[in-house]
């Protein structure tokens, strides 16, 4: 049975470079759920504000992450693109949803641990960023989230939220499920940290052959083989980890046992998988270059994204503020039309 009626929603940052990490472990994924499930798709720029960024470069990091998440499939026909900021719903749910999300629930979770310990000044909006990611689902009341394991701490604190929620005020959002997909955790370029757009550790996803090329070579392979006469163990190193997706598996087979006997180089090995990912992103990469061309194109599957998605945030949003007690609406009655006055009776002569 398809499962066209049940809505799915997911987010991705506006943060940087959109890489293979973002691609495999989220938007492949993305792009195949269209074809089960009602799809709303958010780039989630009030989030990407919660960390240091630069302002000027904001605007463009979300374009680009438009063209890219486009290019990768993600058309206007097969799903809702939109930009967070464009749909103010978002920060006011969030705001009503923070009233009922205990502090200590934010502090203990692990994403906000580990950004707090690379950022000098911490705000209250990374210590918040949870809470307004459960705003973005409950808002369109989205049965699953397509997430990765990073992410699951937070979509149980969304569920946690909206139980609370709905206790206090009465049933409204439901409790969404997280849909692990079968992308992996990728690794950055340094073998050793989760590709992210923020580590400078990344392969980007438009990236040309070229530049695959160069920033493949700046992987780190096996930390043992030092040599190119050493044999190498495969099992630890990051770029056999990308020969098993973007390889045949005849070739992949072949990489391991030369590997293991010493008989390609680190290398050798690198272009390859770098041609490899070359092949099987060139459509993507020139769909990409189309869209660049086309700006408007781009603006408009955003406008229109967000007229589609405010329909639905709309009716949440003023559903949740009349439970809450927030009548909104304080324009005067309009008075009743006046009675029409009786007909003068003459003066009896
Ligand atoms: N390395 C990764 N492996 C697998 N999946 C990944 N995702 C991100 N990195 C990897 C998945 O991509 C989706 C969108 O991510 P995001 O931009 O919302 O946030 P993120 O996980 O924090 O991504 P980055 O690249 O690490 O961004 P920064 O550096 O800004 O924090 C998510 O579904 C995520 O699981």
């Amino acid at each position: 049975m398809t499962e066209t009626r049940r809505r799915v929603f997911s987010g991705i940052q506006p943060s940087g470079d959109v890489h293979l990490g973002n691609y495999l472990g989220a938007i492949k994924n993305w792009v195949e759920l269209t074809e089960r499930y009602e799809s709303i798709y958010c780039i989630v720029d009030l989030h990407a504000i919660t960390i240091p960024y630069e302002p000027e470069e904001l605007h463009d990091r979300v374009l680009d992450l438009a063209v890219a998440l486009i290019a990768s499939g993600l058309e206007a026909d097969r799903c809702t693109l939109f930009v967070q900021s464009h749909v103010p719903e978002h920060a006011e749910l969030a705001w009503l949803l923070n009233t009922v999300t205990p502090l200590g629930d934010l502090q203990r979770m692990t994403q906000f641990k580990e950004k707090s310990e690379r950022i000098k000044a911490v705000s209250a909006g990374l210590l918040n960023y949870p809470v307004l990611q459960a705003a973005d689902i409950l808002l369109y009341r989205a049965d699953l989230v397509p997430v990765g394991e990073d992410q699951r701490q937070h979509l149980e604190l969304t569920r946690e939220i909206a139980r609370r929620w709905n206790a206090r005020y009465g049933e409204l959002f439901p409790e969404p499920d997280a849909l692990i997909g079968p992308g992996r955790r990728v690794l950055g370029l340094d073998g050793v940290s989760k590709m992210s757009k923020s580590q400078n550790n990344v392969i980007p996803l438009l990236a040309t052959p070229e530049e695959l090329d160069a920033i493949v070579r700046t992987a780190v392979t096996d930390p043992a083989r030092v040599a190119r006469v050493d044999p190498g163990n495969p099992n630890v190193c990051n770029v056999f980890a990308l020969h098993r997706v973007f390889s045949s598996p005849a070739e992949v087979e072949e990489i391991e046992i030369r590997c293991q006997t010493a008989g390609i180089g680190c290398v050798e090995c690198k272009r390859l998988l770098a041609g490899n990912i070359a092949d099987e992103l060139a459509p993507v990469r020139e769909r990409a270059l189309e869209l660049r061309e086309r700006p408007d194109l781009v603006r408009e599957v955003l406008h229109e994204g967000a007229e589609r998605a405010r329909v639905i945030a709309r009716e949440t949003l003023a559903e949740a503020y009349d439970r809450m007690g927030l009548r909104r609406n304080m324009a005067p009655t309009p008075a009743a039309p006046a009675a029409p006055a009786p007909a003068a009776t003459p003066d009896p002569a």
